[in-house]
């Protein structure tokens, strides 16, 4: 059977692993892509320019066109809405069935099939479930009640299987699909994104991680790792027939086991060789981690900080850690000649200034090289909101339109916070931005003074972010407005 993927603003690895797995038990896959730059939740949204690229008549004619068996969205809740248009639009004139899965799928279960023209929903991992479904609709094998993981309608009304327990063998999978994107979008296999591991050993109460810990309390272990060997294939595999240029560790944390690293790297520097990048959390650094790392020739690592404020951390984010270990794991980072960009978090609930002022002092202190920052977003099915609600901080009816990713977004609109702190938030913001970018103390301060005087504060945080991209040579959304600009049309 034809199997037909639609999705926007990155590549997906989701999607990937589906589509080897489809291919593998002799079905054909492919893929429509819009690079969603200005609307996609993950570089520069502005609305006019979205409409001006906007490639979403295209993608509807080509789909119906294309007239695959099935077609499958992949949802994190940002981008949930858009593909409910585009599905709703291809169903009003093609017969192809629509799936929905992915991460905001899995957390709002039955949700999407409140929707008549999405046919299935899967949760969880997808690659059995979406496989026992296609062998189903081409020849009739099994019952879609027995496919775990299935959510369906039957008779009027809207039924969800048990789940299915993790893949635990992550080396039994085929390779990801990547030639699903890297042959539409070529720029994309410049950076190799590759996962080592599924799962994360924490459950910060902001993050998906804790709506899976709450969703399969069942699983004694939450991180899964692939054999060192199975992963340097892949990326040996990829080196010989892609143009990478670097590679990018995806996986929540990167370091989580010290004895699997080192006989990772002992690998990779033999066989790969590729710089390469990393996302690591405080408590799993340490100097044997970033030696390894070093030697294995990586040049950033991502580390969510999220506030300065221990307390926040603690009781908001369930985060552990002092501030001493984190300035600690910069300190040494730096010192071994890696870059480091770190996460912060604003708009927390109780968050006051003050606690800003402490996230100030850590940063002015310890010189992140890049320090990106977010507004809080309540995704579905996280500890974080549920903590809001119990505390009257956010409406049981903004709970729905977040089920319904109606609500406002982390990246770009200012999240949770209220309007009369917006001003505090963006001069922090800016301030923070500036210290990554400047880190000499005295220079720091003179033009921090100057900016926090100066009008738009929003359009000059764009252009420090930009500027810092450039130091730090993180160059992927250029890629991405490039491709969208010079090639207006669905690959
Ligand atoms: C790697 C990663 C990225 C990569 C790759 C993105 C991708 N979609 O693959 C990059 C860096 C590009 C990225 C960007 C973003 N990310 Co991200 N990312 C992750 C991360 C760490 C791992 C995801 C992953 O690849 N898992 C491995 C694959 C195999 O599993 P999977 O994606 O869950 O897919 C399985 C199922 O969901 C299901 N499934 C998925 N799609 C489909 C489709 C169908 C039809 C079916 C049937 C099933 C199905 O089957 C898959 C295989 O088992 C997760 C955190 C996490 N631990 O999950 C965050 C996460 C997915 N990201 C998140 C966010 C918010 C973003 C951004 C919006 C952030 C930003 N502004 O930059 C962008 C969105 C970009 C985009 N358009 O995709 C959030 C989403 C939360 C939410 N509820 O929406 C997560 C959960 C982290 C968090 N904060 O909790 N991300
Ligand atoms: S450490 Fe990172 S990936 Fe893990 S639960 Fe916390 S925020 Fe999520």
């Amino acid at each position: 059977m034809k199997i037909l993927f639609i999705y926007n603003g990155a590549e997906n690895l989701g999607i990937e692993s589906i589509s080897s797995v489809l291919k593998a038990n002799g079905h054909e896959t492919d893929l429509l892509f819009d690079p969603a730059v200005f609307s996609g939740d993950q570089f520069i949204n502005n609305r006019h320019l979205a409409k001006l690229l906007s490639v979403d008549d295209e993608i509807v004619e080509k789909a119906i066109a294309m007239n695959a068996g099935v077609i499958g969205f992949s949802c994190y809740t940002g981008n949930y809405q858009w593909c409910l248009e585009i599905a709703k639009r291809i169903k009003k004139r093609s017969n192809s069935v629509i799936v929905f899965g992915g991460v905001h799928i899995t957390a709002t279960e039955a949700e999407a099939l409140s929707n008549r023209f999405v046919d299935y929903a899967i949760i969880g991992e997808g690659e059995g479930a979406m496989l026992d479904l296609v062998n189903h609709l081409e020849s009739g094998v099994g019952e879609v009640r027995s496919i775990a993981n299935l959510c369906y309608r039957q008779n009027g009304r809207i039924h969800v299987n048990p789940p299915r327990p993790y893949l635990r063998d992550l080396d039994s999978l085929p390779f990801p699909d990547k030639g699903l994107f890297y042959d539409k979008v070529p720029m994309l296999s410049q950076k190799y994104l590759v996962l080592t591991s599924l799962g994360c050993p924490f459950a910060c109460t902001y993050c998906s991680n804790s709506m899976y810990r709450q969703r399969y309390c069942n699983e004694s272990t939450h991180v899964r790792k692939r054999s060192p060997e199975n992963v340097i294939r892949e990326l040996a595999y990829a080196k010989a027939h892609y143009l990478i240029q670097a590679v990018s560790f995806g996986d929540d944390i990167f370091t989580a086991s010290v004895p699997w690293l080192k006989e990772f790297i002992r690998l990779y520097k033999r066989q790969i060789k590729l710089p390469f990048n990393c996302n690591v959390h405080p408590l799993t650094i340490s100097d044997e981690a970033i030696k390894l790392l070093k030697e294995g020739g990586c040049w950033m690592i991502t580390m969510g900080v999220q506030s300065g404020s221990q307390r926040l951390r603690e009781q908001i984010f369930q985060r552990a850690g002092s501030n001493e270990r984190i300035m600690g794991s910069i300190a040494a980072i730096k010192g071994a000649g890696i870059k480091i960009s770190v996460d912060n978090i604003f708009g927390a609930p109780t968050e006051t200034e003050d606690d800003l002022k402490q996230g100030y002092d850590l940063y002015f202190k310890s010189k992140p090289d890049r320090i990106l920052t977010f507004w809080l977003t309540y995704y579905p099915g996280t500890k974080i909101l549920d903590y809001a609600i119990a505390e009257s901080m956010i409406s049981p009816k903004s709970k729905d339109l977040i089920a319904k990713g109606k609500a406002a977004g982390f990246a770009h609109s200012t999240g949770s916070i209220e309007k009369e702190s917006v001003a505090v938030y963006k001069k922090y913001q800016l301030l923070f931005q500036v210290r990554s970018l400047i880190q000499n103390d005295r220079a720091c301060i003179l033009v921090s003074r100057i900016l926090v005087r100066m009008p738009m504060k929003s359009a000059l945080n764009y252009l420090i972010v930009l500027l810092n991209s450039i130091k730090n040579r993180d160059v992927t959304a250029f890629y991405l407005i490039k491709y969208a600009v010079s090639k207006k049309r669905v690959p």
